[in-house]
């Protein structure tokens, strides 16, 4: 068949709009047509060769969801029709990995997704007969993508597809980190680094736990509003305190229980860890820093009981927890809505990448 994409030839070039050619199902993989999908500054980081992963030409997009038009044999656990958010961190239920209980990082075609193709390495997608790469095993930058069985979560049906897409990556990563990675608690304090579409996740996550002070960190105020309408109790901008950790330490008598890092700055980094509490604070690195980048502290804050971890697709099961999202999100624990603050057709993907890049979108989405 054919489908409508937005196709990345090569780096640091806009997408171009083209119709290309797409192989249906084969055994364990399921043809899935997207209504709506999210513009991801990971997205953005693959477009702008700064990924030393990225391959091109390649359909990109990870944050997608729709509905099922097909399934391929042997495929059990969805049906046509089914609403789904396709995973780009799947879950097979049978790897090492899934079986631990201990990791969201299903492992079990973790090396073709990453090298664009099908677990059977081969592309669905092509174009004068020539293939074209998948994209983090989504590729939603196309109306209709063919997917492994394993990398769909199936939904409720009342979800509206242009609110649910962003459950596909940001508002997971967010809320996720707070929930399942770190399982912050009642009553504790919580600081964010960077109130971008992440980090507006994590806070809406850390009131939705009914977590105490929830501090928000950035140089921009003009994120304050909205932060604080998501639950942010205190605002401190870097550039209005002296130093940003002891400014932490002072406000949270002693250090924060749990921080989180959102923007992928290896500075940030090290000022989230340090100013956690004493014996037991808990930073999570959520944020992807550049390629090549290392992060530092003094290894005494370790020894003393700060922990430094990190959380990737907010260690959410996606087959199992994505849809428990969706829940909240319906039943109005979390607030998406307010995120989305521009919709595109797939024509004007390339001015949903420039609002990103310029900071006056929070999300962006394409509808089909
Ligand atoms: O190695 O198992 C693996 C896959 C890890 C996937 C990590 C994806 C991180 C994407 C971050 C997006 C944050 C906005
Ligand atoms: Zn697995």
């Amino acid at each position: 068949m054919k489908t409508r994409a937005a196709i990345a030839w090569k780096a640091g070039e806009p997408l171009s709009i083209a119709e290309v050619d797409l192989e249906g199902p084969r055994a364990g993989e399921v043809l899935v047509e997207i209504k709506a999908t999210g513009i991801c500054h990971t997205d953005y980081y693959t477009l702008s060769g700064a990924d030393p992963e990225g391959i091109f030409p390649a359909i990109l997009g990870h944050e997608g969801a729709g509905i099922v038009l097909e399934t391929g044999p042997g495929v059990t656990s969805v049906k046509p029709d089914d609403h789904v958010i396709p995973l780009y961190t799947p879950e097979c239920r049978q790897c090492k990995f899934c079986l631990s209980r201990k990791t969201n990082l299903c492992q079990s075609i973790r090396s073709t997704q990453g090298r664009g193709l099908m677990p059977d390495g081969t592309s669905r997608f092509s174009l004068d007969g020539k293939p074209l790469f998948h994209y983090m095993g989504t590729s939603t930058f196309s109306n209709y993508i063919v997917v492994p069985e394993i990398a769909l979560a199936k939904i409720r049906e009342d979800a509206p597809f242009d609110k649910a897409c962003y459950i596909g990556c940001g508002v997971t990563t967010g809320v996720g980190a707070v929930v399942f990675s770190a399982k912050v608690e009642a009553g504790t304090n919580v600081v964010v680094f960077g109130l971008g579409g992440i980090g507006l996740n994590v806070i809406q996550g850390a009131k939705m736990v009914g977590a105490d002070k929830i501090i928000g960190i950035d140089i921009n105020p003009g994120r304050v509003e909205i932060a604080k309408k998501f639950g942010m109790t205190h605002f401190v901008n870097p550039n209005e305190v002296g130093n940003i950790v002891d400014h932490i330490v002072q406000l949270t008598d002693g250090g924060a229980d749990f921080s989180f890092e959102c923007v992928g700055s290896v500075q940030l980094m090290r000022q989230a860890l340090e100013c956690t509490h004493k014996g037991w604070g808990q930073s999570f690195i959520i944020g992807v820093a550049a390629a090549g980048q290392e992060i530092s502290t003094r290894p005494f804050q370790l020894v003393t009981g700060r922990q430094w971890k990190g959380s990737a697709f907010g260690g959410a099961r996606g087959r199992t927890d994505v849809p428990k999202i969706v829940d909240w999100y319906m039943d109005g624990k979390i607030n998406i809505d307010d995120l989305i603050t521009h919709t595109l057709p797939l024509e004007r993907i390339n001015e949903g990448f420039e609002l990103m890049k310029s900071g006056q979108s929070i999300r962006s989405v394409v509808l089909y």
